[in-house]
């Protein structure tokens, strides 16, 4: 008699969720204890709490040379910081904490937050306090809850939806963020809160949480600074007769894959509906429930929402969507992102004040010799106590400035040997990358230390074809997560193995489309000669106004392979 196969059995994660006790787990008996690090169930609840354990990865052979006996613990803390906006204040406070407690630089991230890295067990709690102090948090930026919801930081008061869509961003945050109190007692006042619901039962999230991560961004059609069609819920502004009317909700981007995983990929988001602006907590909240109910809970490689939407189709996905949603469900507008903009230099809000956009490369805001940016940046934010916005191209924007701010500005600048905008290449303010090696335990190669050096080399090959002040961008990530979504870029570079790179090409500057894979195990000192026949290729035959993306993808991937082979 054959046995009847049963559902798969849950991932052991499910059951660390299942059992926190509204994500307490042990974490504060572990902090106490005075212990260097946390066992396996509460690293993954701190997630939750939003912070990592991590390991000196540079350490780890000077350590055992040394005779010293086990790993350099620390921890990487991650802010939740909705749509990107904070105050001159709370950025000053942010700086102060760096200096204190962590590896005395600030990341900014890809999606419009910053971290720290280095902070050491005896000053988790001081940090993580020290930033609810100046009202941010760090509760759901990282675990299987609904992350930082990104949107376009520009204080672009002439584009109708700028404030609209940063505003729901704020409110949809709130919405979306757990209500346990834990948080509060393990970090910050040890007091617990009354929240009104029964502990360890989320209204939204239930008991086990998200079966993964989920992420969500607004963005207008003209602006995807966003990258909207990566994320997991993406609120797409509708605009009819020149009035913000609404928007289209996009559901299942993603970008991580498995190397050696087919049935892994990264993933466009699709167009499932259109809803009017009192409906976006209802409509996040209906997307949110569906993937808790229907998410796959046994592999952890293939638990994000884009698995449903391909694995259903679209047709299949709206009409379960329908049973979620508290009103009918409109069929989208057809409406498509169709530019992208940095947001850098000196602008006009529109308002009589002005904002000007910094471009860091990489995010790493650091003072290393003379150039000194965390200097700048804090010495800009003193002088001229302006409102500081971060962008999901790892940028930062000083706001509501006066315009005398411009001179000011750029003089800072000048004295700490800090590049202005108009100073960098294209390629090099368009490029992200990664932090990888040596925090990040899943790196396979280098990435953030890499990318400028890469840049160095290929900014001269662009010079001598005449390409230089071409429009597009590297986005290279350490590994196959995709944390600097490499697969909808120009160039895409890809840790594989070793010092080897997947290079991916034929992306869309907008973001509106995935790449595809130029060629695999390309050792680093050779990825810009790799590169350079398909650039002059491009040089003889593009079109007027054709970038290097859609050349690309007009020549076929087959044609792109055999120029880089
Ligand atoms: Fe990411 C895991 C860094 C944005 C996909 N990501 C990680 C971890 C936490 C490694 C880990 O799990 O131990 C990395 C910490 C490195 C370090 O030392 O700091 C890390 N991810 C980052 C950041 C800092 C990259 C950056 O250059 O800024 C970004 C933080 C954003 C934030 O503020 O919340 C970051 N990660 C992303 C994005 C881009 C986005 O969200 O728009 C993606 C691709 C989109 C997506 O989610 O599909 C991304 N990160 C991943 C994945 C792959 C998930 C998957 O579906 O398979 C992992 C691995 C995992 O979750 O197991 C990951
Ligand atoms: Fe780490 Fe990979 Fe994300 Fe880079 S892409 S930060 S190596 S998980």
């Amino acid at each position: 008699m054959s046995q009847m196969k049963g559902p798969p059995a849950p991932s052991p994660v499910e059951a660390i969720k299942a059992a926190s006790n509204g994500l307490r787990g042990t974490i504060i008996q572990t902090i106490v204890s005075g212990i260097d690090h946390f066992e396996e169930g509460d690293k993954q609840l701190l997630k939750f709490h939003g912070t990592y354990q991590q390991e000196d990865r540079d350490a780890r052979k000077s350590r055992s040379l040394g005779g010293l006996a086990g790993k350099a613990y620390s921890f990487m803390i991650r802010a939740r910081i909705p749509a990107g906006i904070i105050t001159a204040n709370q950025w000053l406070a942010l700086d102060d904490l760096a200096g204190k407690y962590a590896n005395k630089t600030i990341r900014l991230t890809t999606r419009q937050s910053i971290q720290y890295h280095g902070v050491i067990m005896d000053a988790l709690r001081e940090t993580i306090a020290g930033m609810n102090a100046c009202l941010l948090s760090t509760l759901s930026a990282c675990g299987d809850v609904n992350r930082n919801v990104m949107a376009c930081p520009a204080p672009d008061w002439t584009k109708p939806a700028n404030k609209a869509m940063q505003e729901d961003a704020q409110v949809l945050a709130m919405h979306l963020a757990p209500k346990s109190s834990a948080y509060h007692e393990i970090w910050v006042n040890g007091v617990k809160e009354p929240t009104g619901v029964e502990e360890s039962v989320d209204p939204i999230y239930g008991k086990v949480w998200l079966p993964r991560k989920f992420k969500a961004a607004f963005a207008i059609p003209l602006d995807n600074c966003v990258d909207i069609h990566a994320q997991c819920l993406g609120y797409l502004a509708v605009h009819e007769n020149g009035k913000h009317i609404g928007y289209n909700v996009l559901v299942g981007g993603g970008q991580g894959m498995t190397h050696g995983r087919a049935d892994t990929f990264p993933h466009i988001s699709k167009a499932m509906c259109f809803i009017t602006r009192d409906q976006v907590c209802a409509a996040g909240e209906a997307v949110i429930t569906l993937f808790r109910d229907h998410g796959n809970r046994a592999d952890r490689k293939r638990a994000r929402i884009k698995y449903l939407v391909a694995d259903w189709g679209v047709d299949k996905f709206r009409e379960v969507l329908a049973t979620y949603l508290p009103f009918p469900l409109l069929m989208p507008k057809d409406v498509e992102v169709s530019g992208i903009d940095l947001h850098l230099g000196w602008n006009p809000q529109g308002d009589g004040k002005f904002w000007y956009g910094l471009s860091v490369e990489n995010g790493r805001i650091k003072d290393d010799g003379h150039f000194r940016l965390r200097t700048a940046i804090r010495t800009i934010v003193e002088v001229l106590g302006c409102e500081v916005r971060l962008s999901a191209m790892q940028d930062i924007l000083f706001c509501q400035l006066d315009e005398s701010a411009q001179e000011k500005i750029v003089q800072i600048l000048k004295t700490c040997g800090v590049p202005l905008p108009e100073q960098r290449s294209p390629v090099r303010k368009l490029s992200l990358a990664c932090p990888a090696v040596p925090t990040c335990p899943l790196a396979i190669c280098e990435s953030e230390r890499a990318l400028p050096g890469l840049i160095d080399q290929i900014e001269p090959v662009l010079e001598e074809l005449g390409l230089l002040s071409e429009e597009f961008g590297i986005r290279m990530t350490g590994c196959p997560n995709g944390c600097a979504r490499p697969y909808q870029s120009e160039i895409g570079l890809v840790g594989r193995s070793g010092d080897k790179f997947v290079i991916f090409v034929g992306g869309q500057k907008n973001g509106s489309r995935l790449n595809f894979l130029g060629k695999d195990l390309v050792p680093r000192v050779e990825i810009v000669n790799t590169i350079k026949p398909l650039l002059i290729r491009y040089k003889d035959e593009r079109t007027t106004g054709e970038n290097f993306g859609d050349y690309c993808q007009r020549i076929g991937q087959d044609t792109c392979k055999a120029i880089m082979a």
